[in-house]
């Protein structure tokens, strides 16, 4: 069951397990706590309390990828996050960028953002790979194959597992081919885009698989529309604040599976869940 130990990411943090990303959405309208953290105060502040709650890094992002969502302009996304990556930078916090546009990826790192992290694996923008090499910081690479507002009529595979697998190396090579170091590359499958709950569970349950490609793996399965549906009660959804728990059993189940991070809203619980995974899996050597 326990997959080798955590890979690193050249230039972020190295604890000795599973990472954990905090989430600030600065959007009026992401699925999870969209319109909550909008103002850049409240992000900011929001971004060091999950960093005082043990965030490794924090992941800010100016555009919400909810199914059906509508693209901000790009100066509204820069308008968005470089408040937010800049003050929190500055105050020591490691910052990632999650975004699709390689202009904003390159004004968030000249912000002080650490890495890039772009759920198109760099599909979206043709600018991306090229721009994030010439930075010379991380990329996450996620597995994506469209706009919010085409995702799920994409959601078909012929076998998920071995689908995405393959569709992720293909853009590992173009980012390599573009000129980032293979030791700046993580990869995403990329929950609940282009993907039923069925998809995603499939994938949560094959993590081997993908870390076959050999890159470090995140996993960002934090209150999605699928655990909502595993968790409904008399035939209503478990409402997204209260997909905490499962979010980081989740958590627990990834690390212990050889996910590098975990993108997750509440950092506390999936602290704990990948501090279990990792002494677990140490008593196991
Ligand atoms: N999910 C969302 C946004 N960004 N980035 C990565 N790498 N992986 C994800 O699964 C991912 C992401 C959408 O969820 P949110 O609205 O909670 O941010």
């Amino acid at each position: 069951m326990y997959a080798s130990p955590a890979s690193y990411v050249a230039g972020l943090p190295r604890p000795d397990r599973c990472l954990v990303m905090g989430v600030v959405n600065v959007t009026p309208d992401s699925f999870s706590d969209g319109g909550v953290w909008f103002e850049p105060a409240a992000a900011i502040a929001h971004g060091l309390f999950l960093q005082g709650a043990g965030a490794d890094l924090v992941d800010v992002g100016g555009e919400s990828t909810r199914p059906g969502a509508e693209r901000p302009s790009v100066r509204e996304e820069l308008d968005r996050v470089l408040p937010v990556v800049s003050s929190l930078s500055r105050q020591g916090v490691v910052v990632s960028v999650d975004t699709m546009r390689a202009e904003v990826a390159v004004e968030a790192v000249r912000a002080g953002a650490r890495a890039v992290n772009d759920v198109s694996g760099g599909s979206a923008d043709a600018a991306m790979l090229a721009a994030v090499a010439g930075l010379d910081v991380p990329l996450i690479v996620m597995h994506w194959r469209g706009h919010s507002t085409t995702m799920q009529a994409k959601a078909t595979y012929t076998e998920v597992v071995s689908d995405v697998r393959a569709e992720l190396r293909a853009r590992v090579e173009a980012a390599l081919a573009a000129g980032i170091r293979s030791e700046h590359i993580a990869v995403d499958p990329g929950l609940g885009f282009a993907k039923t709950g069925e998809h995603n569970w499939g994938l949560l349950a094959h993590l081997g698989s993908l870390l076959e490609l050999g890159f470090p793996l995140i996993v960002g399965a934090s209150r999605k529309a699928f655990i909502g549906t595993l968790l409904a009660e008399d035939g209503q959804t478990r409402p997204v604040d209260a997909r905490d728990h499962a979010s980081a059993a989740i958590s627990t189940l990834a690390a212990a599976g050889g996910a590098w991070c975990v993108r997750v809203h509440d950092v506390p619980s999936s602290l704990d869940a990948v501090k279990v995974a990792s002494r677990w899996a140490r008593a196991a050597t």
